[in-house]
């Protein structure tokens, strides 16, 4: 009998012929002139449109949201414009794609920022941790925070985001809020020292995530977005003294906004899937749309997972960079070509569009 992995899944308006989402990945592979994705953009998305659903890379929504080289946005002419070639190809191979709005907060260098300024941050804690610039890596600037008055500014700039995402023909969004970013670092007592209406006790701690996601669902239906966090995950120096309320409370949020799918980052983010035993479920529990499981899932563990209603999605980053076809190897239970840690982030073409399809490597 097939796998419930291989069956359709319905979000709202929306059917995934499947339940094997390619997660979202960061290449730093945009143009460095304007951070515009272009051609090889198109052609590497194309060759994975089989995946029930295709999560972009983070995309900044902003200049200020940029924390590394050559990571595209979403907030220009030019960017629109190389987004819908990609939307375009990934449609004309039947497939269906969300855009990853990303704004990075204080995980971010003076370099990357416009006019050298600083990084913006809910408080003023510089995190203990690195960022790649034009002249490699360098530990993260120092953050001012942001003023209780500009919060709406940022708010509109995800509108704006969401706006250009459905005008380059995206079937949806994922709004990044995992991975110390900068709506993680609100929802995190340790990066979150404010005293207004933002700070403090989870209800404030969860409301910029929460008026995010007011904005975008009235760009997308509700159905058509995503949210993805990370709970457990201390990547980025972040760090909650109560993670199961402060994710709970946040998911909470995601619920009321009436949203697609929850993704969670079970564990350390491309590390160990380290967790308090029951707490993703718990958690999940919280939510009445579907989940996405993400972090070292093999196809015995994803079959298993989605077989058991434990999950509804499994999203696979390091697996899809390598296999095209995934889908089609992983129906087959065929063997899977090895990721190249070495041309993950940044370069051309090799270790990006490059990767044979079964059917090649059996030419
Ligand atoms: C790896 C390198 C740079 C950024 C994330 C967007 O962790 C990222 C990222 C991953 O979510």
């Amino acid at each position: 009998m097939q796998a419930k992995l291989f069956a359709p899944l319905t979000l709202g308006d929306l059917t995934l012929p499947n339940r094997v989402v390619m997660a979202p990945l960061t290449r730093n592979r945009a143009l460095p002139d304007g951070d515009v994705p272009y051609a090889i953009h198109a052609e590497y998305y194309a060759q994975r449109a089989s995946a029930g659903l295709i999560i972009s890379e983070g995309t900044q929504i902003t200049p200020e949201g940029k924390g590394y080289i050559q990571t595209p946005g979403i907030h220009s002419a030019d960017q629109i414009a190389g987004w819908k070639t990609v939307t375009e190809a990934v449609h004309k191979k039947g497939g269906r794609i969300f855009a990853q709005l990303w704004h990075v907060g204080r995980i971010s260098h003076v370099t990357l920022q416009p006019n050298g300024q600083a990084p913006v941050a809910p408080s003023p804690i510089t995190a203990n941790s690195q960022t790649f610039t034009a002249s490699g890596f360098a530990d993260v600037s120092p953050p001012r925070a942001l003023e209780t008055d500009e919060i709406a500014r940022v708010v509109d700039d995800y509108r704006k985001a969401a706006e250009n995402a459905r005008a380059a023909g995206f079937d949806g969004v994922e709004v990044h809020a995992a991975n110390g970013y900068l709506i993680d670092q609100f929802l995190r007592d340790g990066t979150n020292r404010r005293t207004d209406s933002y700070g403090g006790r989870v209800e404030n701690r969860t409301r910029f995530l929460a008026e995010v996601l007011d904005v975008i669902t009235k760009v997308y239906l509700p159905k058509r977005v995503g949210v993805r966090f990370s709970p457990f995950s201390g990547f980025n120096d972040i760090a909650d003294s109560d993670p199961l309320t402060t994710f709970g409370a946040a998911i909470a949020r995601a619920n009321d906004a009436g949203l697609g799918y929850v993704h969670l980052v079970e564990g350390q983010t491309g590390g160990p899937r380290d967790f308090p035993a029951g707490a993703i479920a718990k958690l999940r529990a919280g939510f009445d749309g579907a989940y996405m499981a993400n972090n070292g899932y093999d196809r015995a563990r994803a079959i298993q997972a989605v077989e058991s209603g434990e999950a509804d999605l499994i999203a696979f980053g390091k697996l899809f960079i390598a296999n095209p076809d995934l889908v089609e190897r992983l129906e087959k239970n065929a063997p899977l070509n090895e990721p190249d840690q070495s041309t993950f982030y940044g370069g051309d073409e090799h270790g990006y569009t490059d990767y044979p399809t079964l059917a090649e490597v059996a030419a």
